[in-house]
């Protein structure tokens, strides 16, 4: 085991701080998000939490707050914004109210594969992306993942674009989301994940759309009988911290929050991973009717009118260079 000579520094160099009658504050970031601790966010925190503790030679803590204790994905950004909320693992849902630019990322069937989604977002592109964030008073550190959307319903199976013709299911609040649901048919209801489990438990939707890993750790089968694996969006996610306590860190801690935020991507990356090995098997053991073989080319079809409405409304030069990197 390497001795940690920085933390002694510290320890020594807090000692004499505290005999002189100052102390050296050990600061804690909170690090919220909606999904349970057990979850792909929750994995992004936890090395997160382990790389920045390790780096600071525990002066920078970390708390991780799941379970949307300390609110919904907008709310998250909000509180980021103004400051009482440091940090947080949120997907994109209602990001593009807050940086119109990351849109382009919502629209469906825009990524072929994993490989594909992280190519793109950890090339220029991604970065681009995650520049345009500093001007609205948030940090965003790295592309995570939240995984590509599959729908559930509890109503019947799904095995066309047809068979969720006003079919309630809850989307983001994302406008994206909502125009290609509402292009196929259904009728979407935009809600914050907090809302879902218990909407879905007392029938005011009858389905809903999320990742693999968002089924497994909010073990949707309790709440669905039917999955269908469209995959008709690619959800990233994003760690992000309060542009407020960023300009608090010195140039040196920055660099530790960023270096701790590429662990947290390596590790959500391999949770989710590990949730599309899983989850099949998973949900069908517990009880759910999945159906794995999807056409995908009526689905898409069916939802290729909101890429006029993205385009005319938002422009069309991210998409294009998206679209001449996957070439
Ligand atoms: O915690 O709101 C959603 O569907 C997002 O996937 C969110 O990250 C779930």
């Amino acid at each position: 085991m390497s001795f940690n000579f920085r933390a002694l520094a510290l320890s020594a160099v807090s000692a004499c701080a505290m005999l002189a009658g100052t102390a050296l504050e050990a600061r804690t970031l909170n690090i919220a998000m909606t999904p349970p601790e057990e979850s792909h966010y929750g994995a992004a925190a936890k090395a997160f939490k382990e790389k920045i503790e390790d780096l600071s030679g525990g002066d920078i803590t970390v708390e991780i707050k799941a379970n949307g204790v300390l609110g919904g994905e907008r709310e998250i950004l909000e509180g980021m914004q103004i400051g009482s909320i440091e940090m947080g693992v949120t997907s994109t849902g209602p990001v593009g109210g807050f940086v119109p630019s990351t849109y382009v990322l919502d629209l469906p069937f825009l990524f072929k594969d994993y490989a594909n989604a992280r190519a793109i977002l950890d090339g220029p592109i991604g970065q681009d992306l995650l520049d345009d964030f500093e001007p609205i008073g948030i940090m965003a550190l790295g592309w995570a993942e939240n995984g590509f959307r599959y729908v559930t319903n509890s109503k019947k199976p799904i095995e066309t674009p047809e068979d969720m013709k006003d079919m309630k299911i809850r989307t983001m609040e994302n406008d994206i989301h909502l125009g290609s649901f509402t292009a196929l048919g259904a009728a979407p209801l935009p809600m914050s994940w907090n809302e879902v489990i218990t909407a879905l438990q007392q029938g005011t939707i009858d389905g809903q759309e999320t990742p693999m890993s968002i089924f497994i750790a909010n073990r949707i089968w309790e709440v669905q009988k039917y999955a269908t694996l469209t995959g008709h969006f690619y959800s990233p996610s994003l760690i992000m911290m309060s542009k407020v306590h960023w300009d608090q860190l010195t140039e040196e801690e920055q660099g530790w929050v960023r270096e701790a935020a590429s662990a947290g991507v390596a590790a959500n990356r391999a949770y989710v991973e590990n949730d599309e090995k899983r989850g099949l098997e998973m949900l069908r053991a517990n009880g759910m009717e999945v159906i794995e073989t999807v056409d995908q080319e009526a689905f898409a079809e069916a939802v290729s009118a909101v890429y006029d409405v993205f385009t005319s409304t938002y422009g069309s030069e991210t998409l294009e260079k998206i679209r001449a990197a996957q070439q």
